[in-house]
């Protein structure tokens, strides 16, 4: 059976206040498997094609603008339902409908300042490893998957 990979970005506000091992550490301590690992400078180019649904939104050249200011620091996490879990473990897209406990909930305020990307289907998250990730990621077995799954 494959494993369900997620995409996971800190964006740049995220990684300017230092918040990248935070989201790390969540997701590692959740169970789930890095399988990669990366900051970069986007282009335009790049992140227009990142978030081309949102290309008819009104905020859509804010949030390139926004994404453009600064490093990103992408990942790739592996594990059982890890696409849904990312998003409900990121919380809401608006900081001040997440709940507590959540990456948005406990760090942030404002929608065009929420922190971090997660992928929203198993297509999309496969698309955009694609994307950010071009020259592939690890693959692995853990031995301590039999701590974490039945
Ligand atoms: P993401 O892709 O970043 O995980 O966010 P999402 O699916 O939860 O939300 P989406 O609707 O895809 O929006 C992408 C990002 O655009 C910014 N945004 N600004 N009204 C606004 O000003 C507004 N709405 C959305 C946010 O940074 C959001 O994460």
């Amino acid at each position: 059976m494959a494993t369900e990979r997620t995409y996971i970005m800190v964006k740049p506000d995220g990684v300017e206040r230092g918040l990248v091992g935070e989201v790390i550490s969540r997701f590692e301590k959740r169970g789930f498997k890095l399988l990669g690992l990366k900051a970069v400078q986007p282009s335009r180019a790049h992140l227009e094609e990142h978030y081309g649904d949102l290309k008819t939104k009104a905020f859509f050249p804010k949030l390139v603008d926004y994404m453009l200011s600064g490093p990103v620091v992408g990942m790739v996490w592996a594990g059982k339902e890890v696409v849904k879990t990312g998003r409900v473990m990121l919380g809401a897209t608006n900081p001040l409908a997440s709940a507590p406990g959540t990456i948005r909930g406990d760090y942030a305020i404002d929608v065009g300042k929420n922190i971090c990307h997660g992928s929203d289907s198993v297509e999309s998250a496969e698309k955009e490893i694609a994307l950010w990730f071009p020259e592939g990621v690890c693959n692995y077995s853990r031995s301590i998957d039999k701590l974490i799954y039945e």
